[in-house]
């Protein structure tokens, strides 16, 4: 069990006001949380990867129908997170054994708590539009393998909070050991979209970024808005903080992507070639519903000393 400081209170639970509904499914494998006003949101205990964010009946993330959900490998779609690398696994030393993305995406977490919006008091947290679950995941209960992997003791919570138009996700690691260590962050969200063809992005001009597609060759970012016409696989580095990046479909904003603490951010699609070569994307052309935007700390190592903490925030904005 990963514990947790200052605790927050459970949501009070008004006899007369409408209040968050939260329950685990019957086989304990997600948790789903929905708001007075329709929102909805599942989270998978397998990875704690969010699978589904609905406003207004609409589905704000995209996941593969070839998704595998039974816990054997990382969810294609969602919010799978990326801890302790991101990306494939140096080719030597210590962490040469660990899986591509790390192994938070495939660890089975814990359900801690869930708790009241910032607001504690009774009648705003029973009005109170939101709803925070915390998930937990420690050195204690990682694989055998993951632990040779990354031999560290370190815990993480991990909170999701679904408001009316938003859904914040927060990762908090914690250096639980007596010897400091580095990690790598990220969220890799896949987000639905109607036609890759009428989707731009705006914020990142003027951005430094590797470009996977081209060798990890470093790229400054020229247009105002990035098209996606072709495989893309870009790593903005160093970017303003809180500055929202916004996924526009036919020329409208459809969701502002702000971060807090986290500065770099992926951009990918992978296209028609790479698609088809992952057996667990489906159907073939569902490159073209999809874009991930995925907040992380990848550039480089985060440094975390004994018992100091790293937090995290990707705060995604649905407009409809
Ligand atoms: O975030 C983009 C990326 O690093 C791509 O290079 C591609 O590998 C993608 O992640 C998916 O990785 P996965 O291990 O989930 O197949």
């Amino acid at each position: 069990m990963v514990d947790r400081a200052n605790k927050p209170s459970a949501i009070p639970v008004s006899p007369t006001l409408p209040s968050p509904h939260v329950f685990c499914t019957a086989d304990n494998s997600r948790v789903v949380a929905s708001l007075p006003s329709g929102e909805s949101v599942e989270v998978l205990l397998h990875g704690a990867t969010v699978v589904s964010w609905k406003c207004a009946e609409t589905e704000n993330l995209f996941v593969s129908e070839k998704a595998v959900l039974d816990g054997s490998k990382p969810v294609r779609g969602g919010i799978p997170l990326v801890f302790p690398v991101f990306g494939p696994p140096p080719s030597s030393g210590p962490l040469a054994s660990l899986p591509q993305h790390g192994f938070a995406r495939s660890s089975r977490w814990e359900f801690l708590d869930r708790s009241s919006s910032e607001s504690s008091t009774l009648t705003s947290a029973a009005t109170d539009n939101s709803v925070k679950l915390d998930f937990g995941l420690s050195s204690s209960n990682m694989s055998p393998e993951a632990l040779r992997a990354w031999p560290h003791k370190f815990s993480l919570i991990y909170s999701v909070t679904l408001s009316k138009n938003s859904l914040e996700t927060m990762m908090l690691v914690r250096n639980e050991s007596d010897v400091s260590f580095e990690f790598q962050m990220l969220m890799h969200t896949y987000l639905r979209v109607k036609d890759i063809g009428q989707v731009a992005i705006s914020g990142l001009n003027g951005s430094s970024y590797i470009d996977k597609v081209k060798s990890a060759s470093k790229e400054t970012q020229s247009q105002s808005e990035l098209a996606i016409t072709s495989e893309t696989d870009r790593v903005y580095t160093g970017l303003t903080p809180h500055k929202p990046i916004v996924v526009l479909e036919a020329g409208n904003p459809r969701f502002e992507v702000t971060r807090d603490n986290l500065e770099d951010l992926v951009v990918w699609n992978p296209w028609i070639e790479k698609a088809a070569g992952m057996s667990d994307f489906a159907p073939r052309d569902a490159y073209k519903q999809m874009i991930c935007i995925e907040a992380g700390a990848v550039n480089g190592w985060q440094k975390l000393e004994p018992g100091d903490t790293f937090e995290g925030v990707s705060s995604i904005k649905s407009v409809l």
